[in-house]
């Protein structure tokens, strides 16, 4: 208490010093006894403000520059060239802009600086810029989001009939693939099933189970388009492919999908860019936890009788033996699918929305 009260008396002093210091320039100011102090730090700040602006700038245009391969891999997929058209568009507007208002602020800031006897001119307003100024950047605002709204509906809306199907699952700290067998219908699959050797938690009374398989690398075929279904299992993660030009969150319970189309095999793009070890990838770009880092995967993009012959490779989850024990047992303590009186689909995720038939090539397999 002792010390609060000396804390409180001392803060009070200094408002008090500092407000008899604010009366001694009142008073010097109303005699006419009081000589403004600018000094050179006025000046100083100016120049800085117009160094800061080409510094600035440059920097951040070489950087821009420098990293522009990185943030703009070469496209492989059909619905990326729309993507593209949309994101340089919409930078090339807000880049005119960004740097009309930046010039004009740093410029204005050294223009504008304190000169002895000048007054700054009173201005209150101006209808017809106010016009201008709402009107111009309403349109164009409207445009651009029209114009994204268009391509974004077309890009996301149902994936074709035809497409090949695979599920994406998102968790701290990798990624689990899972393709549909020859049925090519995904089973049903139960968080409460998930365990070391069932990382999906495969419900396997579910028939369209048995054939599923998983895979360490997704592989797609040129040319075909592909629907990834989304899950997480525990965090927000998201789905990108930066060739692809495909991004889509993966939310704890909330399922999400895309779909697109690959252009370019993964040995046609090792031959474009002279680069025998590339690999398209998958990566996480929410920070999801310490080993985000992490969150990689390879994607192979076949031709489309190599996928064939990659899918056929394939040994569904029915012949992995631990993954079996260990449905047997979760299902018994769980009193779920075939240990348990609860039917297959209870608390299961259950597959909603089209299923899409096969390629033509692997239905015959
Ligand atoms: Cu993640």
């Amino acid at each position: 208490m002792t010390s609060l009260t000396i804390l409180l008396v001392l803060v009070l002093l200094l408002v008090v010093f500092g407000l008899l210091f604010r009366l001694q320039i009142l008073t010097a100011i109303f005699s006419g006894s009081y000589v403004r102090q600018i000094g050179t730090s006025n000046r100083v700040n100016a120049v800085l403000m117009l160094v800061f602006m080409v510094v600035g700038g440059a920097a951040f245009f070489w950087s821009f520059a420098d990293n522009f391969d990185k943030m703009n891999p070469p496209i492989a997929s059909i619905h990326g060239h729309a993507m593209e058209r949309m994101f340089w568009t919409t930078m090339i507007v807000i880049g005119i802009a960004f740097v009309l208002t930046q010039v004009l602020l740093f410029v204005y800031s050294y223009k504008y600086q304190y000169k002895e006897g000048r007054r700054a001119y009173f201005f209150s307003h101006n209808n017809k810029i106010e016009v201008i100024w709402t009107i111009i950047p309403a349109i164009v605002m409207a445009s651009l989001i029209f114009a994204g709204w268009k391509a974004w509906t077309r890009i996301t809306g149902p994936a074709p009939k035809d497409a090949i199907v695979l599920e994406v699952m998102g968790k701290q700290f990798n990624w689990l693939v899972r393709y549909p067998g020859r049925d090519m219908k995904l089973g049903v699959v139960n968080y409460r099933l998930i365990d070391a050797s069932n990382e999906f938690g495969f419900d396997l009374s579910d028939k369209a189970s048995m054939d599923d398989f998983t895979a360490s690398e997704i592989h797609v075929p040129k040319g075909h388009p592909v629907l990834i279904k989304i899950r997480s299992r525990d965090v927000l993660h998201a789905v990108y492919m930066p060739h692809f030009r495909v991004q889509m969150y993966a939310v704890p319970g909330m399922p999400t999908r895309f779909w697109f189309t690959p252009t370019t095999t993964t040995d046609e793009m090792r031959a474009k860019l002279g680069n025998p070890k590339f690999n398209y990838e998958l990566a996480c770009n929410q920070i999801c936890g310490k080993g985000h880092f992490a969150m990689k995967l390879n994607i192979v993009v076949d031709e489309p009788d190599d996928y064939v012959a990659w899918f056929a490779a394939q040994s569904p989850v029915s012949k992995n033996a631990d993954l079996m024990a260990s449905y047997k047992q979760m299902s018994q303590q769980t009193g779920l699918g075939k240990g348990g009186s609860q039917g297959a689909k209870a608390n299961a995720i259950e597959e909603t929305g089209e299923t899409p038939a096969p390629l033509a090539a692997q239905a015959s397999m």
